[in-house]
Order: structure tokens, then C-alpha cells, then sequence
């Protein structure tokens, strides 16, 4: 088996960094200087032809894009490891949230954060900064009377938690939701999370 992981500090890789953590799964790891514009040279344009990270190359297959890295992994390496869902319906919800996480939240998070700094005050910048709140309500009912999104953890709350750290970044105030701050907290003191912000 082989498993190359292409990273780079503080960016999206760091979803997939605590997703390897959990799984556990030896990897060769290959680290990118995004201000170096490693992205765009063209021996990783053969890796990933959109120039980002995260991307795997697993026994000579190339998967970009972090939410199909993560349930990728999950279904190859976490099944047998309880981290991921065997197919079936909790399968389906594992994947609808992390598809969710990236597709919808980062989504308006990122027109959030084109919001911030010199451009603050810019005409619909409070209802750029709703569609984020609106979306992390939409989590926080998801976490109602549950310790983690399927009830047990999963890849699923490592890969979410990924997205939402990042928009606790932003100018949003995350103790205004009373699930998504004690599960967040939860999921700080997995020692796989632990290790992964520390490596
Ligand atoms: N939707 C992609 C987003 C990946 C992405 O935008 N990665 C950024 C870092 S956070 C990147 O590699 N940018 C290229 C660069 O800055 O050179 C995913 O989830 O994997």
C-alpha cells in the first residue's frame, strides 16, 4: 500500500492532517509552501490540475477535493475502526455533513470572510455574515441532545470541526451556539486531535 499526502500548514489540509490522525494510517507526507507557489508548479498540477491542497495519491490514484479525501479514507481505512460508517444510512448522513461543511458552509463563510478586513463596511456585509450564522444554526440543531453528529464520533465531526474552527477565526462569535462550543471542546481532547494540531 501506498499513500502520499500533499499538505501545507494552516490551510484546508489540516482537515485531512486530523482525519490521518484518527485513522491512524501511515502516510508519506509531502509539505507545500503555498506563499512559494508550490500549488502551481507543474509536477503537483499533475497531482491536483487545481493547484490546492489537500490531495492524496493513494496506491497511485489521485483524489483531491478535502470532503471526498475524507470520506475516501474513511471508507477504505475507518470502517473496521469504527471512525466511519459500514454503507447504509449513517453512512448517508456522515457524508451528507461533510459534503454539507463543504458545499454550503465554507461556502458562505468564504463570502464572509471577503467581508473582513479593509472592506468591512461594505454594503451587505451583515448578511454575508447571516448566511454564516444561519448555516452554523442548521449544525447546532443537527447536534441537539447528541454528543457528536451520528451520535458516536466519526470522521464526520473531525472533518466539520475542520470548517467551523476556521470560522471561529472570522469574526463569529461561536459561544452564541450551545452545541457546536461543547462539541467543539469535545473533540479538542481526542488525542488524535491533539497530535494532529501539534504536528
Ligand atoms: N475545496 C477545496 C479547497 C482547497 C483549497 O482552497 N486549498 C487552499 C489552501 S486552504 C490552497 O491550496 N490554495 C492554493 C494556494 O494558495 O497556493 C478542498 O476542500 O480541498
Amino acid at each position: 500500500m501506498s499513500l502520499t499526502f500533499y499538505t501545507a500548514p494552516m490551510s484546508t489540509a489540516g482537515i485531512t492532517e486530523a482525519v490521518l490522525a484518527e485513522l491512524q494510517t501511515p502516510c508519506e507526507r509531502v509539505t507545500l509552501n503555498l506563499k512559494a507557489g508550490d500549488t502551481k508548479k507543474p509536477e503537483f498540477l499533475k497531482v491536483n490540475p487545481n493547484g490546492t491542497v489537500p490531495a492524496i495519491v493513494h496506491d497511485g490514484t489521485p483524489i483531491w477535493e478535502s470532503s471526498a479525501i475524507t470520506m475516501y479514507l474513511g471508507e477504505t481505512f475507518g470502517v473496521e475502526k469504527k471512525l466511519y460508517p459500514a454503507p447504509g444510512a449513517q453512512r448517508g448522513e456522515a457524508m451528507k455533513w461533510i459534503v454539507w461543511s463543504n458545499v454550503v458552509l465554507a461556502n458562505v463563510a468564504g463570502q464572509h470572510a471577503g467581508h473582513l478586513g479593509p472592506d468591512h463596511k461594505v454594503p451587505d456585509a451583515a448578511k454575508a455574515k447571516k448566511a454564516v450564522t444561519d448555516a452554523l444554526q442548521i449544525l447546532d440543531d443537527g447536534l441537539k441532545g447528541k454528543q457528536f453528529l451520528l451520535g458516536d464520533y466519526t470522521l464526520a465531526d473531525t472533518h466539520v470541526q475542520g470548517i467551523v474552527g476556521w470560522i471561529g477565526m472570522l469574526e463569529i462569535d461561536l459561544s452564541a451556539f450551545g452545541n457546536i462550543t461543547p462539541w467543539m471542546k469535545r473533540i479538542a481532547e481526542r488525542p488524535a486531535m491533539a497530535a494532529a494540531m501539534a504536528g
